[in-house]
Parts: C-alpha cells; structure tokens; sequence
C-alpha cells in the first residue's frame, strides 16, 4: 500500500477509493499523522494549487474535498487516540441575512483538509455569535463569508466587536465572498481577505503560525 496512491485519489476526487486507502493504510500499520500528512493533506495542498492557477475547478475541489472529509471519518477516532494535536482552531460561518453556503463549506473544508479544527456556524450568523463563539472555543481565527453586498457590514460589525472587547490581536478576521474585495477587508480593518479557498488556508496558516 502506497500512500501515493492515497494522495492521487484524493486529488482525483475519489470518494470510495480515497476511504478504502486510508482503511487499507491502517490495516497496513501506517501511522495515523502520516496518512493525514503525507497523503490527505498533501493531496489537499495540490488541490488548492491546482484550484489557484484554474488546472480545477469547484467541482472537482468539492468532490476532492469530500474525499478528504471520508478518509477523516475514518482516521479521526485513530488520530485522537494517537494524540495529534489540530493546527489551530477556525470559526467559519456566512453572515447574517446570507443563506449562500457553497463557498463558505469549500473554504471550510480546505481549511478542515489542510488541518485546523473547524467550528461551523452554518449561515445568517450575528456578529456576536461569530465573537461568542471565538471566546467559548479559543479559536485564533473568524473567518466570514458573504456573498450579497446586503449583508457585508456585518463583517465589519464583527471586526468592531472585537475590537470593542479587546480581542483584536487575539482573533484574526479573514473575509471573502463574490462581492468582497481586498480594499473592502483593510476599509473595515480585517486581518486578511481571500479571494478562494485556497488563498484562506494560506492565510489561516500565515495567521495561526506566523
Ligand atoms: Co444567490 N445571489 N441569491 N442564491 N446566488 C448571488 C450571490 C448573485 C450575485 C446572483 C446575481 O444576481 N448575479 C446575487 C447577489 C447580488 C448582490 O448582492 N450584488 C444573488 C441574489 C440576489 C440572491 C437572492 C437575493 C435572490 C432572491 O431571492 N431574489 C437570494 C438571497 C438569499 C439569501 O441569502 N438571503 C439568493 C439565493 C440563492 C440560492 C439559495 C438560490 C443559492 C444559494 C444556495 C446555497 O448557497 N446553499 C444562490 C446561488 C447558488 C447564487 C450564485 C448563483 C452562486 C453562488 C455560489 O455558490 N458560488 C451567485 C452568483 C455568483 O456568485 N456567480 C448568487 C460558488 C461558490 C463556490 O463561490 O461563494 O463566491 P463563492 O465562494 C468562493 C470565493 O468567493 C471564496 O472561496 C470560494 C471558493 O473559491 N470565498 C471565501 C467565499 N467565502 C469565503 C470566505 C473566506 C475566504 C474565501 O474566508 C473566510
């Protein structure tokens, strides 16, 4: 069992192949953190690069996606056991009035496939659940999507708020959606602003590691 075989079918999208590699893999005895780095991760890395330089495109990233969140279901109990500490923890959620989910559910799962523990507050979240919900699960990032130019100020509701509580250094904000732009982000005082999923791991990365 080749865990390169793993990392193309992740990258292939292959849902029923990438579970079986990974059941395979621990049957092999392959540790746990190894499968989750050397393969999903990786596959996952390619992914995003693939996604970033249009080679793919949403469909596929949603099906390698959802490969990667099978193969998590079956080594999550294996890496809690073996200890494997996240890479940090994300709140995510679309803002308030906004149903759109799609992309805010692929930069989450990029974002889960990369590594970090996601607290998914699905979509129409208040500022202040996004702030609570940072507090009760010390997470170091919110990250908000939007995606009707109706909704955006709720991001800057949220960066307000955690201003106004001091948090600012602690939680990072990084924003995105059709509508929102660069500019947009430094005009409210966001931390960052990603254009696609694939830049949002980068900067949950820059963010939560330095
Ligand atoms: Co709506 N909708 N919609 N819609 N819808 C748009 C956004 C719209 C641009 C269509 C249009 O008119 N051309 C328009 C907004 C206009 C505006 O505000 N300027 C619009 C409208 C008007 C509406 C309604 C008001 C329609 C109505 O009822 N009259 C209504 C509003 C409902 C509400 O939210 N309260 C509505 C409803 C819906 C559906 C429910 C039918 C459905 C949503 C289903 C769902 O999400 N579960 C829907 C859809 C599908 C769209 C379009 C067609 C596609 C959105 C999408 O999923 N794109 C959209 C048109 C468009 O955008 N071309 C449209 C794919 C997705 C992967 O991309 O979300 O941009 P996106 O995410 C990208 C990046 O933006 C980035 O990464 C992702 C991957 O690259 N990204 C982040 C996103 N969030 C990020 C967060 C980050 C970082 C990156 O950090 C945290």
């Amino acid at each position: 069992m080749e865990l390169a075989q793993l990392k193309e079918a992740v990258i292939a999208g292959d849902m029923a192949r990438t579970k079986s590699l990974t059941e395979e893999a621990l049957e092999a005895g392959i540790e746990p953190a190894s499968i989750l780095n050397d393969a999903l991760i990786s596959g996952m890395d390619k992914v995003g690069e693939l996604f970033k330089v249009n080679e793919i495109y949403v469909p596929e990233v949603l099906l390698a996606a959802k490969s990667m969140q099978n193969a998590m279901g079956v080594l999550k109990p294996r890496l809690v056991d073996s200890g494997i500490q996240p890479r940090g923890k994300i709140v995510v959620g679309t803002v308030r009035g906004d149903l759109h989910d799609i992309g805010k559910n692929l930069v989450a799962m990029m974002l889960e496939g990369a590594g970090f523990e996601i607290i998914d507050l699905g979509n129409d979240v208040p500022a202040e659940k996004f702030v609570e919900a940072a507090v009760e699960n010390d997470a170091g990032v919110i990250g908000m999507s939007a995606l009707l130019t109706t909704t955006m100020h709720v991001m800057k509701e949220t960066v307000e708020m955690l201003g106004e509580k001091g948090l600012s250094d602690k939680v990072k904000t990084m924003i995105g959606g059709a509508p929102v732009t660069a500019s947009f982000a430094s005009e409210i005082g966001a931390a960052g602003y990603g254009d696609d999923a694939a830049t949002a791991v980068d900067l949950a990365k820059e963010f939560l590691e330095g």
